[in-house]
């Protein structure tokens, strides 16, 4: 543990040496690189969140890996280490990549590393994978996988995150019933530990590291690189939504849909979510026919919540799943006709949420703060949770809820 108590003191425990306005006395390879440009330094106290405000001392500008080892060297070296933050895209909500009075890590900076995907040709005993930088962004892993035909696994809802922010935490989306978070899809890491070392871990080699970094918040080292494993690209997906005014009914049924993968019947959905649709403004309809918006939007006035289940089913070109779309749907218990199907790409269901970022930037609603919260709810309480959060606290307070997601994912996964 030696090793990890030094990385976890990076953040947590040393305070500062160089706070009283005395400049940084680093090597001149490290200081070129120390940006202390008010616009660097304005953009690296704030996120997504927009709720913590911690000004580092610097931004650092690394164009190389080796770049970063000299920078955790150089703070090690001192008396009273520096704290370090890697930034990706800051798209945390409470602050996770900021470093009051410390160093946060551009990690965008890095952006030239290539996107390499293994050729997927039977010989190689991983079978197909990619290595991406930890600083490359999912949407351009995406982009670059899909000129091979391939695609990772496992996803979250927005793609303009990073490799190793979202690594850091946990990376969970519609797929997570299926193959586990992006966390448990990783073959192989490069990190740079809190010692400056450069290390290859796995679930074989420098387990602890490989383990520690894996959902460990910034707190282990720097991810480098991240071997993500690969399977073949749909080309299209059948995309519906049923509407459901019962609470009860919309938890079975979502249960109901994830079991059918635990038993690996091949009319299994690839993606099962869910939300709320509440009686508040701004009621967002975008996804269904205009024809349709009156009649849902009496449902929800009448009911005050209504429960979505979001469900796709992917396939390949000249092979619509339409017989394997109604076995997913038949016995399933939402409002009668309240079933809506779109058919779109792949690219362009995964990237769904970028239209959504486009349009709120275009009203002045993307630069707001964003006081998310995301819980695993055990089973036995989610009930509870529907009468006690929803009903209770949203609907009866009338709170104004923004966007509610709410889906299931086994203990095993
Ligand atoms: C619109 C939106 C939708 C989202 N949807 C989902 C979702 O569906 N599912 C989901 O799981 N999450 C989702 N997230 C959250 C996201 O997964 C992470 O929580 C977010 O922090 C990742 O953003 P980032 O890549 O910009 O990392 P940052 O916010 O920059 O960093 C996150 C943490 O990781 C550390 N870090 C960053 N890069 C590295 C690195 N290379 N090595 C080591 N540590 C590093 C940082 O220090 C920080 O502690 C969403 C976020 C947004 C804004
Ligand atoms: C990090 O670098 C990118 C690419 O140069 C730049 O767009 C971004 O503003 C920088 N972020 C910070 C916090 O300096
Ligand atoms: C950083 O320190 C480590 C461990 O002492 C050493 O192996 C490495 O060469 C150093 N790297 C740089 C870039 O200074
Ligand atoms: C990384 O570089 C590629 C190719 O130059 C570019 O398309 C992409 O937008 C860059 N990503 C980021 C996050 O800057
Ligand atoms: C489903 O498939 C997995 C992997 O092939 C296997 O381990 C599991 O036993 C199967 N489950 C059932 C219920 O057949
Ligand atoms: C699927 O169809 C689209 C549009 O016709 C085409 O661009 C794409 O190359 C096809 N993909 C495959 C894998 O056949
Ligand atoms: C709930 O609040 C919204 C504004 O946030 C308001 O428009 C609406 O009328 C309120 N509804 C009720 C039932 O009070």
């Amino acid at each position: 543990m030696g090793m990890f108590s030094k990385a976890m003191s990076m953040v947590w425990v040393l305070i500062i040496v160089c706070t009283q306005g005395q400049p940084l006395k680093a090597p001149k390879e490290i200081s070129s690189k120390l940006s202390r440009n008010p616009q660097s330094l304005s953009l690296a106290s704030s996120d997504y969140g927009h709720i913590v405000h911690e000004t580092p001392l610097a931004v650092f500008e690394p164009s190389s890996i080796g770049d970063i080892r000299a920078l955790i060297n150089f703070s090690n070296s001192l008396p009273n280490p520096f704290t370090i933050a890697p930034r990706g895209q800051a798209h945390s909500v409470l602050g996770q990549a900021m470093a009051q009075n410390g160093v946060v890590v551009n990690m965008t900076k890095l952006n030239g590393t290539r996107i390499f995907v293994a050729p997927c040709d039977g010989k190689s005993p991983l079978g197909c994978y990619a290595d991406v930088g930890g600083e490359q962004t999912w949407v351009d892993v995406l982009h670059e996988t899909l000129k091979s035909g391939l695609t990772p696994l496992s996803w979250t809802d927005y793609l303009y995150l990073t490799v190793g922010g979202t690594l850091s935490n946990a990376g969970i989306s519609g797929q997570a019933f299926r193959f586990g978070p992006q966390i448990s899809n990783v073959l192989e890491l490069d990190l740079v530990t809190g010692k400056g070392d450069l290390v290859t871990c796995s679930a074989e080699k420098n387990t602890e590291a490989f383990y520690a970094v894996l959902g460990g918040l910034g707190q282990f080292g720097v991810i480098t690189r991240a071997r993500i494993p690969l399977g073949p690209a749909p080309t299209r997906v059948k995309w519906l939504h049923l509407l459901y005014n019962d609470f009860t009914a919309f938890c079975r049924d979502q249960e109901h849909l994830i079991s059918m993968n635990e038993r690996n019947d091949s009319n299994a959905a690839d993606y099962v979510e869910g939300m709320l649709l509440l009686n508040q403004p701004p009621l967002d309809l975008s996804f269904y026919p205009p024809s349709y918006h009156q009649c849902i939007t009496s449902l929800v006035t009448q009911y005050g919540i209504i429960y979505i289940i979001e469900l796709v089913k992917y396939y390949a070109n000249n092979s619509q799943p339409i017989q394997q779309v109604a076995n997913l749907v038949k016995e399933l218990k939402f409002v009668p006709n309240f079933r809506f199907e779109k058919d779109v790409s792949y690219e362009e269901f995964l990237n769904r949420v970028h239209g959504e970022e486009l349009y709120l930037r275009s009203k002045g609603l993307w630069e707001v703060p964003h006081p998310w919260l995301n819980i695993f709810v055990p089973r036995s309480r989610i009930l509870d949770f529907n009468e006690g959060v929803f009903k209770g606290i949203i609907l009866k307070q009338n709170i104004t809820a923004g966007l509610v997601k709410v889906y299931p994912v086994n203990r095993n996964k």
